[in-house]
């Protein structure tokens, strides 16, 4: 009898075992998927609870602080903060010699405890992403009903072994706040996503027809005039009717300073960028001299309805390309040299992103004044022009001591000599600006528009066009053109999030859920390591993660049985 009950004792006790190691292996979910990992022998789990100290004391302070806000934003606890002799830690050290990738990390859980090593601060930062990742994550009932783990249990991370590196030095997301303006706690909130996927640069598109957005203190009418509209179209372009509501917003400069300052405590570089010649209107409004028109009215596209006055120069209040763009006269050019005066300062980034794209031709060719222009300066047409304008503001802008970044249409007319290359209209300028000897990064609508409709029974109002996540994950920022000697020029990727139709916080994560997670795998990860099935399988996880963070996502979206009909405009 003692036998057979000593035996079921055994087996339940195996049993329990057995399910608390597939609870610690299904708990290991995480995106990017490391380079390495491995399960040691002895399998078990550390907890983390209000007594784990983060050790040595006084160094890493911006981590530290994330991790410990993450852990009382999300599991309502904290972390105790100095060394205390005997107590369980995690461990960060920093150990180039170590750990020699580039932003690499390792990271080691056993029962002393959580060892990262970096090969920089950055490196640590990434390990401590990834710790965040092996906590668990309540269920989504439980999420839902609001309830948190208590402290005293504290969160189960299983015994695990990692070594990491990312694949991209550019791991990139863009937020156009010019169509809507986010406000500085939701672009923080934006960049917090970013960090958590391991990315590493914010493109902040702060200049639009719809507004502009940043405070220029040499010219106030910039924000006073220009960082607000008299309404908005309804609906998808060119809309049925106008909101008759007037918004919009900037951001002053300190604020962009502490911005910058959040991002850099992320290791995520800011990419400011200011859009010349075209997509001008707002500037435009404020400042009409900065048009070769300056007495005509701000044009209106067919079938829009308009908001207030209908004379003179304003703000847009419908989406597209139009054709009042910067004149490219000597006002114009000690204008935009002020504002970037002012910009530079502000961003400690190497690039000062000029836009560069959608610059219409109309104005310029039937301006008497450009005309000449072209022919003083012996330029061959208006793509001439707009090279000469880019080249005159690369000068300026590498003058002091800064690069440019621009769409792929300044490659039209002939590539400013120092410039780097945003390829958004498919991958050929990319490649072309790559063959040049040119630095790229990649953002081809064709996989990374994140404001494409993503579900086809999502009924929700997007630009159009259909970009779902598994098409997001098979993309490959090398292409095959470039494999061999040009690789290198291909500096990474980044996900766009244009703003037309997204006006909302929770519209905004909808759009960048799931897809910005499959686009952190394919920037960091290695290239032999990506694999749909397995990302798959790890998205479930991600899911409960975003319900965690209190993000809005839609598990909808990346259902292969989503093949209704094409997304409604
Ligand atoms: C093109 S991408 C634009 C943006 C629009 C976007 C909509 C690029 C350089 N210009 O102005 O918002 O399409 O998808």
């Amino acid at each position: 009898m003692k036998q057979i009950k000593n035996k079921i004792r055994k087996i339940i006790c195996l049993a329990m075992t057995a399910a608390i190691l597939h609870n610690a292996n299904a708990q290991v979910n995480i995106i990017p998927r490391p380079v390495e990992m491995t399960m040691p022998q002895t399998e078990g789990t550390f907890q983390i609870n209000s007594k784990t100290i983060i050790s040595p004391d006084g160094v890493f302070g911006n981590t530290r602080i994330f991790l410990s806000d993450y852990l009382k934003k999300c599991y309502g606890f904290d972390v105790m903060a100095g060394k205390t002799a005997g107590v369980p830690a995690i461990e960060l050290r920093l150990d180039k010699a170590k750990v020699t990738h580039t932003d690499g990390y390792t990271l080691a859980v056993d029962k002393a405890g959580v060892h990262i090593t970096g090969n920089s601060e950055a490196g640590i930062f990434y390990g401590i992403q990834t710790l965040i990742q092996l906590l668990p994550v309540p269920d989504s009932a439980s999420l839902a009903s609001g309830q948190k783990p208590a402290a005293k249990e504290g969160l189960a991370v299983p015994y695990i072994s990692i070594n990491d590196y990312p694949r991209f030095a550019y791991r990139g997301m863009h937020l156009d706040v010019g169509r809507h303006f986010f406000t500085v706690a939701e672009v923080k909130k934006y960049i917090d996503y970013i960090a958590l996927h391991k990315m590493n640069r914010f493109h902040w598109h702060l200049t639009d027809d719809q507004g502009w957005r940043i405070e220029i203190k040499k010219y106030p009418r910039l924000t006073q005039v220009g960082a607000y509209r008299d309404g908005t179209i309804i609906g998808h372009f060119p809309g049925k009717g106008n909101d008759n509501t007037r918004s919009g917003g900037f951001y002053t400069q300190a604020q962009v300073k502490e911005v910058v300052a959040y991002a850099a405590d992320r290791y995520i570089t800011v990419v400011p960028e200011i859009e010349m010649p075209g997509h001008a209107s707002a500037a435009i409004a404020a400042y009409p001299e900065l048009s070769c028109f300056p007495n005509e009215n701000t044009p209106r596209p067919r079938g829009t309805v308009w908001s207030g006055d209908t004379t003179g120069k304003h703000v847009q209040q419908t989406w597209g390309v139009f054709p009042d763009v910067f004149c490219p006269s000597e006002k114009t050019f000690s204008f935009l040299q002020d504002v970037l005066d002012e910009v530079i300062p502000l961003f400690p980034s190497k690039y000062i992103h000029i836009g560069g794209d959608e610059c219409p031709k109309d104005n310029w060719k039937r301006s008497e004044f450009c005309q000449q222009l072209i022919r003083d300066k012996g330029l061959k047409d208006e793509h001439g022009l707009q090279s000469y304008f880019i080249q005159r503001i690369e000068k300026y802008v590498n003058g002091k001591g800064r690069s440019i970044i621009g769409w792929d249409e300044i490659l039209e007319g002939g590539l400013a000599p120092n410039a780097t290359v945003m390829s958004w209209r498919g991958e050929q300028g990319g490649i072309a600006a790559a063959q040049q000897k040119h630095d790229v990064v990649m953002t081809p609508t064709t996989y990374v528009y994140i404001d494409y409709s993503q579900s086809r029974v999502d009924d929700s109002l997007t630009i159009g066009g259909y970009l779902p996540i598994q098409k997001v994950y098979s993309y490959e920022p090398i292409a095959p053109a470039l494999v061999g000697e040009s690789e290198k020029y291909i500096l990474g990727a980044q996900g766009n999030l244009w703003t037309e139709y997204v006006a909302t916080m929770s519209k905004l994560e909808y759009m960048i859920f799931p897809r910005m997670t499959a686009l952190s795998e394919v920037l960091w990860s290695p290239r032999e390591a990506k694999d749909w099935n397995s990302f798959q399988s790890r998205l479930g996880m991600q899911f409960r993660r975003y319900q965690l963070w209190g993000a809005s996502a839609s598990r909808a979206v990346y259902d292969p049985r989503s093949t209704g009909p094409a997304p409604q405009k």
